[in-house]
């Protein structure tokens, strides 16, 4: 190392941010595996790096389509090993149709999580309570999140998985519902692969009441000079820990009063005789 370290001196140098961004980019794109950037890179360049790989997505024609929520969960944190609520972005080319099917080759190590997605109707920025930010949205709905950590063996420290965007890979959103009449503060949740039970839980489980990740998203981009806007969709992070997913394995949310949510991982196989065919 240098005499500086990253965390006082930050990545000054706009080239290094943009090479981490290509190689994150790179590997999420091509579904590759890479090595963990290391103890050196600061929370702060890591977002950085992420805000640059999402540009990249943005300049082959990807479409913002709102933020997620990182270790909002005691479940999540204990899993991975780390305790700092955490965001990323996500893009259209994310999203998975309710009932559809998702490409395994899109995914290395790819892992699922029951989550809560929320719509925004207005913008929200900043220090917000609670009610205004349940005023401003427009929907919630049960949701699943696929996340795909590019680093070899599902390991990382918090600046690598902020870098790596939050490891987000796939979202599958199911119906929406008014908030104002479904009260989402403890709704009982079970998720099922392939028709049996794999993990259940609670919506309270996401910092006690999933609109408190809302309120953290809120106050969280805007430290990036971004806000949520009408439109965004807002994942508010896993409330039990991920489960991996094999090939043409079938998932399925039920939460209680929202509905249920699912799609399938596709069979590799099959997707290669379609491909000799
Ligand atoms: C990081 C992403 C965490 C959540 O819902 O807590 C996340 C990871 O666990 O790979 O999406
Ligand atoms: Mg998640």
């Amino acid at each position: 190392m240098s005499g500086e370290t990253a965390a006082s001196a930050g990545l000054d140098d706009r080239a290094e941010v943009e090479k981490l961004a290509r190689v994150l980019d790179d590997a999420a794109r091509t579904a590759t595996l890479t090595d963990q950037l290391g103890d050196g890179l600061a929370l702060a360049d890591a977002y950085r790096v992420q805000a640059r790989s999402i540009a990249l997505r943005h300049a082959r024609g990807e479409r913002r389509a709102g933020y997620k929520l990182g270790f909002t969960s005691r479940a999540k944190m204990a899993q991975m090993g780390l305790h700092e609520v955490i965001w990323g972005r996500l893009t259209d080319a994310m999203i998975v149709a309710d009932g559809g099917e998702a490409a395994a080759e899109r995914f290395v190590h790819p892992r699922v999580e029951p989550e809560v997605c929320f719509l925004m109707g207005a913008p929200l920025e900043g220090t917000v309570t609670p009610l205004a930010a349940m005023q401003a949205l427009a929907g919630v709905a049960p949701a699943l999140e696929v996340i795909d950590s590019r680093y070899r063996d599902f390991r990382f420290s918090l600046a690598d998985v902020v870098a790596d965007n939050c490891s987000a890979a796939a979202i599958v959103v199911g119906p929406w519902s008014d908030p104002a009449t479904v009260d989402v503060a403890n709704l009982g949740l079970l998720l099922e692969i392939d028709g049996l039970p794999a993990r259940i839980g609670s919506t309270a489980a996401i910092l006690g009441h999933p609109v408190r990740s809302l309120v953290a998203a809120a106050r969280l981009v805007a430290e990036a000079g971004e806000r949520l806007e009408p439109g965004d969709l807002v994942m508010a992070g896993g409330a039990t820990e991920a489960v991996a997913l094999n090939p043409g394995s079938r998932v399925r949310l039920e939460a209680e009063r929202l509905g249920s949510v699912g799609f399938r991982l596709g069979d590799r196989r099959e997707e290669r005789e379609e491909a000799e065919a």
